[in-house]
């Protein structure tokens, strides 16, 4: 009887202990398969979808009311990549007719708007239209906007390797989106290590699936300078070698096209020549660059006046002096004619509203110990804190004369924040909560923080990327409209080509989530999108993007 009562209750326990198990798991089960079904990355401000079936028809095509040659390129690379190399054959299968999606309408109000900072990006897609149901519909203020709308209906689309067809489940789809911030960076850096320009562009290719809008590119620093610069040609003998460069028109291709280039390249003064130069570049306006037809404006860097020192390899009176090489001398004229010779040069090329002219991590001894130089500081009255400062606002003002807004690392805001130009935009990088001050002030931030948005630190794991907010104690919504927005940044010191995919990839992602999804829609705990991040990081790698795997990518998580 007492062998009964024991075992009976055992019965009961293990009959309760089965029951919390069994009923756990199915919570956690449905919780995880609601939040798992859209397996969109970044996450859209929006979504709704149902529980149909749709498949796209083998010529699927595009139908547009402008004739955008971006937006046409751009549907073309979306379908290849989507296809993942296999056959489709959904013409020879049984379908439903109206369950197949005979192509995408796209509608652009605003088609001629050009690529800027803060060119609306907003969309709205529905698979299937509601007016016309057997295509998918994409509606856009400008092109820019519709290449994410591209993006996000190529996630959508799955290969069927069995029905051998490109599938749309869970239709019908309604996704309204818009950034979150206008600003969403990534850093590469060429100095350190040369990147082959084949990089350059499957970086580029790989930012536009993430919707991240900005390629930083840290040309030059004191390792090497790669970048031809016409006005000024000996300056590439800073280059590691004569083929780790990029010729002016290479980096136009990157960003302007090379043809625009080349009448600013036999440029001169003869007037006729420049009334031609103007015309032909206003006949030439509709051939866009790599990065423009991604909708990826491209910030140039030149840090200045430390991290310069390459810049006398080629031009020797740039140093302070044969063995004191940094930073630029700042009492020769002849180093502010250089720096407006590169100016000059860039706005020819890059043609993003704001250049970023560095300031940071200036070390003065050079200036202090050389007697020609601290000579012209006391006849100058000044000490070397306030030679930087001149140093930089003089730079400032040349980047505005030639039409530039200026981006500088926080060192220059820390230092003497009040004298910056109003045209100017902050880059925190180290972390104590600069972005804050910054607005407070009313200059406008862009946040890189180096403990958490750092992609040369290995060991940041992706859910710090993730979690990491840029809006952190500001809350006045006037300042928070002065945040711009975040970026990556992935310095060169130990990596190369060779393996700048996977250590970008997929950490910057979690970033990318983070600057475009609206906030209250971003998961509090970053355990929540680990599997959709798998996805989207799988993805990559069926684009022939080198992404890590989660778990490799950055120190085992304490979050996860
Ligand atoms: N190069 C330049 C760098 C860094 C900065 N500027 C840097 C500093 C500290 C770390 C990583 C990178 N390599 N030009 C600072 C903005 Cl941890």
């Amino acid at each position: 009887m007492g062998e009964m009562v024991v075992s009976e209750s055992l019965l009961y326990a293990a009959v309760a202990v089965a029951a919390v198990v069994v009923l756990g798991n199915a919570l956690a089960v449905s919780s995880a398969s609601e939040s798992s079904k859209v397996k969109i990355w970044p996450m859209p401000a929006s979504v709704s979808y149902g529980n149909a079936h749709l498949y796209l028809a083998t010529d699927f095509g595009l139908s547009s009311n402008s004739e955008s040659l971006i937006l046409k390129e751009a549907f073309d690379g979306m379908l290849a990549a989507i296809k993942l190399d296999h056959v489709i054959d959904a013409n020879s299968s049984a379908f439903n007719r109206s369950s197949l999606l005979q192509g995408l309408h796209i509608v652009v109000s605003s088609p001629n708007e050009q690529l800027q900072y803060g060119t609306d990006e907003s969309y709205k897609l529905m698979v299937p239209s509601p007016e016309k149901p057997g295509y998918a519909h994409l509606e856009a203020k400008t092109v820019y906007g519709a290449l994410h709308g591209l993006q996000t209906f190529s996630q959508l689309c799955y290969f069927s390797i069995t029905r051998r067809v490109l599938e749309v489940r869970m239709s019908p789809w309604t996704v309204i989106d818009q950034p979150r911030f206008p600003y969403r960076g990534l850093l590469i850096d060429t100095s350190r290590h040369y990147l082959p320009l084949t990089v350059i562009k499957k970086v580029i290719d790989s930012m536009s699936y993430a919707k991240l809008n900005v390629l930083h590119w840290h040309i030059v620093d004191t390792q090497s300078f790669p970048l031809e610069i016409r006005s000024y040609p000996k300056l590439w003998n800073g280059a590691y070698s004569s083929s780790e460069r990029y010729s002016a028109a290479d980096a136009a291709e990157v960003v302007r096209h090379a043809v625009i280039f080349f009448f600013c390249l036999y440029s001169n003064d003869n007037l006729l020549f420049r009334a031609l130069q103007f015309f032909l570049i206003c006949l030439l306006k509709s051939i866009h660059s790599y990065a423009q037809k991604r909708g990826i404006n491209v910030l140039a860097e030149i840090d200045v006046p430390g991290h310069a020192l390459s810049w006398g390899v080629g031009y020797p009176s740039l140093w302070p002096s044969k063995d004191c090489q940094q930073p630029l001398d700042v009492s020769n004229e002849f180093t502010f004619k250089v720096v407006d010779g590169i100016l000059s040069d860039f706005s020819k090329i890059f043609n993003f509203k704001f250049v970023h002219l560095g300031g940071d991590e200036v070390d003065t001894t050079c200036w202090t110990t050389t007697p020609r130089i601290s000579n012209w500081l006391k006849r100058h009255r000044m000490n070397e804190s306030q030679a930087y400062q001149y140093f930089v606002l003089r730079a400032q003002n040349i980047a505005l004369s030639h039409g530039y807004e200026i981006v500088n690392w926080e060192e220059t805001f820390n230092n003497f924040g009040s004298k910056l130009s109003r045209k100017t935009v902050v880059h925190n990088w180290l972390g104590g909560g600069v972005a804050q001050r910054v607005v407070e002030s009313g200059l406008r931030c862009i946040v890189s923080n180096q403990d958490k948005w750092y992609l040369d630190h290995l060991d940041t794991p992706w859910q710090e990327f993730y979690i990491n907010e840029p809006l952190t104690n500001i809350t006045n919504s006037k300042q928070q409209k002065l945040v711009l927005g975040g970026e990556v940044c992935m310095w060169g010191e130990t990596i190369d080509g060779s393996d700048i995919e996977q250590t970008i990839w997929p950490r910057a992602a979690a970033a990318a989530e983070r600057l475009w999804t609206p906030y209250d829609k971003l998961a509090k705990n970053p355990r929540e999108v680990t599997g959709r991040l798998a996805h989207f990081r799988c993805l990559l790698n069926q684009r022939g993007i080198d992404a890590a795997p989660l778990a490799g990518s950055g120190r085992a998580a304490p979050l996860d």
